[in-house]
């Protein structure tokens, strides 16, 4: 059986030229993948409208699963999300000038949702590509969490069916040659991303292994 994926990157933000979510999401999705069907679509850095375009390609192409994507400029490895939190505390304005503070994503939701995703043995498989990875705790109060949120509410309340989750990159080494800054390239990220989906779909009990964080 084939599954449907939809691949999520984000569009650039910040001031940055590219975003290397998008661009990996998309390598990602270029070539056949074993067992899925693989659709690669660029969300907006925009608190008002993430939701939305989300939901809308969650609608049209309906999916099996979500995997979300986007940067996190400073972390040296692909991080897959276990948390998503019901805030938007936006330390810069998003894309369309919008600057949310201490708002939740959806007014009256749970606090906080735990992934949809064997988050460990999608860490797993990501190294096993040979792709530096490990689980973070926190996806961050931006887009990408009121994304992340978004999906997992999506989810928790509308579609059972649904697996899903979220992926944090690094930045694309193309994009910051001699900075000093911790990065990846793109076809090695998007090798890491067609791993996770992979392990998303054919794990059905999390591995019990050492993934933790001490702070
Ligand atoms: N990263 C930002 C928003 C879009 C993106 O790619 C974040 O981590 O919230």
């Amino acid at each position: 059986m084939t599954a449907t994926v939809l691949l999520t990157g984000f569009e650039p933000f910040g001031g940055d030229a590219l975003n290397p979510s998008w661009e990996a999401v998309r390598a990602a999705a270029a070539e056949p993948l074993p067992g899925a069907e693989l659709h690669a679509v660029r969300l907006p850095c925009v608190h008002a409208e993430v939701g939305a375009a989300l939901r809308q390609a969650v609608e049209e192409h309906r999916p099996d699963l979500v995997l979300c994507t986007g940067l996190a400029g400073g972390r040296p490895d692909v991080t897959v999300e276990r948390i998503a939190v019901n805030l938007a505390d936006a330390r810069i304005p998003d894309n369309s000038g919008a600057q949310p503070l201490d708002e939740p994503v959806v007014a009256g939701g749970p606090a906080a949702y735990f992934a949809p995703l064997p988050v460990k043995a999608c860490v797993a498989a990501a190294r096993a590509a040979g792709v530096p990875a490990s689980v973070s705790h926190t996806a961050g109060t931006f887009v990408c969490n009121h994304a992340f949120y978004t999906l997992a509410h999506l989810i928790a309340t509308e579609r059972p069916a649904l697996r899903g989750g979220f992926v944090h990159v690094p930045y694309a080494s193309e994009q910051v040659t001699g900075t000093g800054q911790p990065s990846l390239p793109v076809a090695l990220v998007a090798e890491g991303l067609r791993a996770i989906v992979t392990a998303a779909l054919t794990t059905t009990e999390d591995l019990r292994t050492v993934g933790g964080a001490l702070h």
